[in-house]
């Protein structure tokens, strides 16, 4: 996670703003939070306690001489909305049936969350839509208390029925304003992109995450056309600099340094670690490959 991809903070809580990222993801995260937030309440330069007035801070502490202003309730503020906006997305794993070789979704994402996966996306091209939506709805809770983001591709009414954080959409999807309309403003819309071209239609909508390619051959996704490799990874990074990215399509724990090296901030995989025999051992293999501690896991 780079600080590229947060929102800009200011003064004495830029400090604080860097060692919440690190925090980010693990359960203290939202103590942390919880406490720099509160210090918005209760830290200020001098200056602005002299500037503040008398009854704004019995309003907001009774009885207690909070120091309070509204600079520093919003810094404080700012902090806990920035993290709340940022995605990790080193580890996503993309749930396909037609690669799971039978074995239950929701056992496949137990481990995947084991091995380190940091977002999850239902991907189910076949199966009848009650099927989709139980499975998306059973997903959802996991991700949930895993608390990592479970996405839905291609379907805003799952993604919506399921109470899904996002929906991942490719060029012939619903649009990603149609999208932002039913799920809401706060919901994650990823797109594909495999082009310049494609790069330049999918950023005028705001896209809060791109997933780049196929970067290498790949079998499960049988229209995906030619490998365009990390080298659009590479011209993607460039084009287009602090939208986050992934690159996704035939990617495994031998060809995944090359995808990072080229600027990606993430790896999405189906194969890699959905048909793997051990599935939480491969995920952790990817996780360690891009840096990530036993702690995370
Ligand atoms: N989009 C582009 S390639 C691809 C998708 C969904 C398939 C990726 O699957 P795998 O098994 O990781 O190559
Ligand atoms: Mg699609």
């Amino acid at each position: 996670m780079s600080v590229t991809h947060t929102a800009i903070l200011q003064g004495d809580y830029f400090a604080f703003g860097t060692l919440g990222l690190f925090l980010h993801d693990n359960y203290w995260c939202e103590l942390a939070e919880l406490w720099f937030l509160l210090q918005g309440f209760c830290l200020c330069p001098p200056e602005s306690r002299r500037e503040q007035a008398p009854s704004a801070s019995a309003a907001c502490s009774p009885g207690r001489d909070s120091g309070i202003t509204a600079a520093a309730v919003c810094r404080g503020f700012l902090f806990t909305m920035s993290n709340l906006s940022v995605h990790d997305l080193r580890i996503y794993v993309v749930l396909d049936p037609a690669i799971a070789k039978g074995r239950s979704l929701v056992d496949i994402a137990r481990q995947a969350i084991a091995g380190g996966a940091t977002m999850l996306q239902l991907r189910d091209k076949n199966s009848a839509d009650r099927d989709v939506l139980a499975a998306a709805i059973a997903l959802g809770q996991l991700c949930k208390s895993a608390r990592i983001p479970f996405i839905v591709n291609d379907r805003v009414d799952i993604a919506r029925a399921s109470g899904a954080a996002g929906v991942h959409l490719g060029q012939d999807d619903l649009p990603p304003a149609v999208a932002r309309e039913v799920l809401g403003p706060g919901a994650i819309v990823g797109m594909s992109t495999g082009s310049l071209a494609e790069l330049r239609a999918a950023l005028p909508h705001n896209p809060d995450y791109l997933g780049v390619g196929p970067m290498f051959a790949t079998r499960t996704k049988g229209d995906a056309g030619e490998p365009v490799g990390p080298a659009m990874v590479r011209m993607v990074r460039e084009a287009a600099p602090t939208v986050p990215l992934v690159g996704i399509g035939g990617i495994t724990a031998d060809n995944a340094a090359a995808v990072m090296a080229a600027g990606a901030d993430g790896i999405a995989v189906v194969s890699a670690v959905v048909a793997a025999p051990d599935v939480e051992a491969a995920t952790r293999r990817l996780h360690a490959l891009l840096g990530g501690s036993e702690d995370e896991c």
